[in-house]
């Protein structure tokens, strides 16, 4: 693994995330510890672990204050302690405002452009700037506790205001952010009411340099400022914008995935046998395995893809029996009404396109739901003829990647939605439209009657580009990028 150490010479490296990267839990054996399996943790914890930072984030984990000092501070991992994990604690309004409210009903369906699921209140917006404040306040005392320079690299949306707060308490501080969802155009943004959307502006324009998936993103991001903060000035060939006497960079950093990771556990043997086993089941001769992979989310065009699997059988009886989907959809932020009513949705058409279409002997949709192991899910992948995802807008999708990482046997054909940041980066893909029900069942049907030649084709070059994109490219890029406009800052001005 790439060591990314010597960009932060002597700077201390703070970074901030909603999600903890470990949790304490009271279990029956005393208190236990949990590493979410997500895709930043595995890539930032041994960087952290070599760097010797601080990770600040929400202190979740219902045994998390027995084991913490009185400032949230408690040395991680368990037994190894290389860094500190600064907790921060909320509580229940706190959440529901700040997470549930503002992050989850207001910015997430506004960056998706799915404004029928946006929803504004003030106590929602009044917690959300707390909590950031908190955060910041937290994040300044961790920079105050270090004798050198200090970076604080932010993580999402989940903290659009926490940079300005910051900026404002440690005017020296190098502070970046990595936006990982969409930014909206700016008739979309300004659905936030006035005011509210400019202090989200301003909020991020506290930092120095501020990370898009893709470029759209970051377009878009500098018309809603020229558009909405009129005493600052926009660069738009250099992506910058000059804000209270100081530059703000932005650009594209597209995220990847551990490809090696993900190669390695589909071509283990226990694989392979999972792999022999699967087929033998629904890909057995000339039939072919579809799979889709996400969490229960209207961002993810889930009933979109339903639609077009029926519309598929409905009008080619011949694919009975013949094309068998497997769907894996895990629960996600259960806590919110439309998420439940989405899951109440998918089971409801599933079931009914199993009775309509399935027989005794043949199931057309295999719904898993629940969260499947990764060993599992590659095999899975690597198992699968295509793969669809059809997001309705997706900043950039790792599912995608995650198919043709495990793809080994270069057997599968990515069906994309144009709409996700992997499509603009991805090439070797069908791209779909979900919206369009025709165009994506004519898409399915292309890659079912793929060729051999041209389904290894595709998936070689969409292979090789991956392996030069990884997820330690990302954070290199990102690295090597503060790590210039951080020396750029400290030269002397030119006479
Ligand atoms: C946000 C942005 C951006 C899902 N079910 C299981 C499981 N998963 C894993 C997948 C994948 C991850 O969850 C989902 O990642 P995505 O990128 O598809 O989507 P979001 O969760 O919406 O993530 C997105 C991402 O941030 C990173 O910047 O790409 O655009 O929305 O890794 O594999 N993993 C396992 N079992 C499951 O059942 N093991």
């Amino acid at each position: 693994m790439a060591d990314f150490t010597h960009y932060l010479n002597d700077c201390k490296f703070i970074l901030v995330s909603n999600r903890e990267p470990y949790e304490h839990l009271r279990g029956i054996q005393g208190v236990e510890v949990k590493q979410p399996a997500g895709g930043l943790v595995t890539a930032l914890d041994p960087t952290m672990r070599r760097t010797h930072g601080t990770w600040v984030a929400w202190g979740s984990g219902n045994a998390d204050r027995e084991v913490s000092d009185e400032t949230g501070r408690v040395a991680v991992p368990p037994g190894e302690s290389c860094y500190t994990l600064r907790r921060v604690w909320l509580d229940e309004a706190d959440v529901n405002g700040y997470y549930h409210g503002f992050a989850n009903r207001a910015l997430w369906p506004l960056c998706h452009m799915l404004i029928q699921h946006f929803e504004y209140r003030t106590e929602f917006w009044e917690r959300y700037r707390a909590v950031n404040l908190r955060f910041a306040h937290a994040v300044a005392d961790e920079a105050e506790r270090c004798t050198g320079r200090a970076m604080a690299w932010i993580q999402d949306y989940h903290f659009a205001l926490a940079p300005e707060f910051l900026r404002a308490m440690r005017p020296s501080l190098f502070i970046n952010q990595f936006w990982h969802i969409p930014f909206p155009p700016a008739d979309i943004l300004r659905l936030l009411p006035s005011g509210t959307h400019e202090a989200v502006l301003r909020g991020l324009l506290g930092n120095d340099l501020l990370e898009f998936q893709i470029d759209r993103y970051a377009v878009n991001f500098l018309d809603c400022v020229e558009k909405f903060v009129p005493e600052s000035r926009v660069d738009h060939v250099h992506q910058t914008v000059t804000f209270r006497d100081r530059v703000v960079h932005v650009g594209a950093f597209p995220i990847s995935i551990d490809v090696d990771r993900f190669e390695g556990m589909a071509s283990s043997p226990e694989s392979q046998a999972r792999v022999t086993t699967l087929r033998d089941r629904y890909a057995k001769g000339t039939r072919q395995l579809g799979v889709c992979v996400d969490r229960i989310d209207y961002t993810k065009g889930i009933p979109e893809r339903i639609r077009a699997l029926e519309t598929l059988w409905a009008e080619s009886p011949e694919l009975r029996e013949r094309f068998t989907f497997i769907f894996v959809c895990t629960p996600s932020r259960t806590d919110l009404p439309a998420y439940n009513a989405l899951e109440r949705d998918v089971f409801q058409s599933v079931i009914a396109i199993n009775t309509q279409f399935g027989t005794r002997d043949w199931t057309p949709i295999v719904l898993i739901n629940e969260n499947v192991d990764s060993d599992l899910l590659a095999a899975v992948y690597r198992a699968a003829d295509l793969c669809i995802v059809s997001s309705l807008q997706d900043g950039m999708n790792l599912v995608a990647k995650e198919f043709v990482a495990c793809q080994v046997d270069e057997r599968g054909v990515l069906l994309l939605s144009r709409f996700t940041g992997s499509a603009e980066e991805i090439e070797g893909a069908v791209l779909i439209n979900p919206f369009n029900v025709d165009g994506f069942v004519a898409a399915i049907r292309t890659a079912l009657e793929m060729s051999p030649d041209e389904r290894k084709r595709r998936m070689r070059r969409m292979r090789r580009q991956l392996h030069n994109s990884t997820i330690f490219d990302w954070l290199d890029s990102i690295l090597a990028r503060s790590a210039e406009i951080m020396g750029a800052q400290h030269q002397p001005a030119l006479a």
